[in-house]
């Protein structure tokens, strides 16, 4: 009976950390606001035209709204389209200027997922005319809720000055019959 409830107890865990928040504490340091989509919406979506670049991605939209939002009034609003046995499971959307970013160490991104699935989330800057890809090893599986992420671009340091591109990314390997939105907001730059 003791074996049984012990079981139980960690079921239950099991359980309720497969849906807990990941709120990751921010580093310390100088804090800017990259993007908080309260001055319009510099994002695109990967699709059916960014086959050049891999598979077709399932990301279909990139829009602002006031549905959530954990800065002002605004977030990003980024939807996908169902999951189904022959999709890549893979969205990709993008924000694509030229910026200096030098001296950031890190990005933190508030998630809002109001789904009942979970999505795996990571964060690429591409830099430089050869587009160098700077992927931090940071990937986070976020369950319903609202989370607090953040992502490390320590090694890539030298590059930084010249960033052309910069995306939030989802993979995942499960099926979803229907079409998917998760919010983003209050993208930081930490110094
Ligand atoms: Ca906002």
């Amino acid at each position: 009976m003791k074996k049984l409830f012990l079981g139980m107890t960690i079921l239950a865990l099991c359980a309720f950390s497969a849906f807990s928040q990941v709120n990751v504490e921010l580093p310390k340091g100088p804090v800017e606001l990259f993007d908080g989509f309260e001055k319009g919406n510099y994002w695109i979506w990967a699709g059916f035209d960014y086959d050049q670049y891999g598979p077709h991605k399932i990301s279909n939209g990139a829009n602002l709204s006031m549905d959530w939002a954990s800065e002002g009034r605004h977030s990003l609003e980024l939807t996908m389209e169902a999951m189904g046995p022959g999709s890549s499971k893979s969205a990709s959307w993008f924000y694509d200027g030229t910026n200096d970013l030098s001296g950031t160490k890190y990005l933190a991104v508030d998630i809002y997922n109001p789904e009942d699935y979970t999505y795996n989330i990571y964060a690429v800057l591409q830099a430089t005319n050869e587009w160098k890809w700077c992927q931090p090893p940071q990937s986070y599986q976020l369950g319903k809720g609202v989370h607090t992420v953040v992502y490390d671009f320590r090694e890539f340091t030298s590059f930084l000055s010249d960033v052309r591109r910069i995306s939030i990314n989802c993979d995942n390997w499960m099926e979803y019959n229907k079409e998917s939105h998760i919010y983003i907001d209050n993208i930081r730059l930490i110094k």
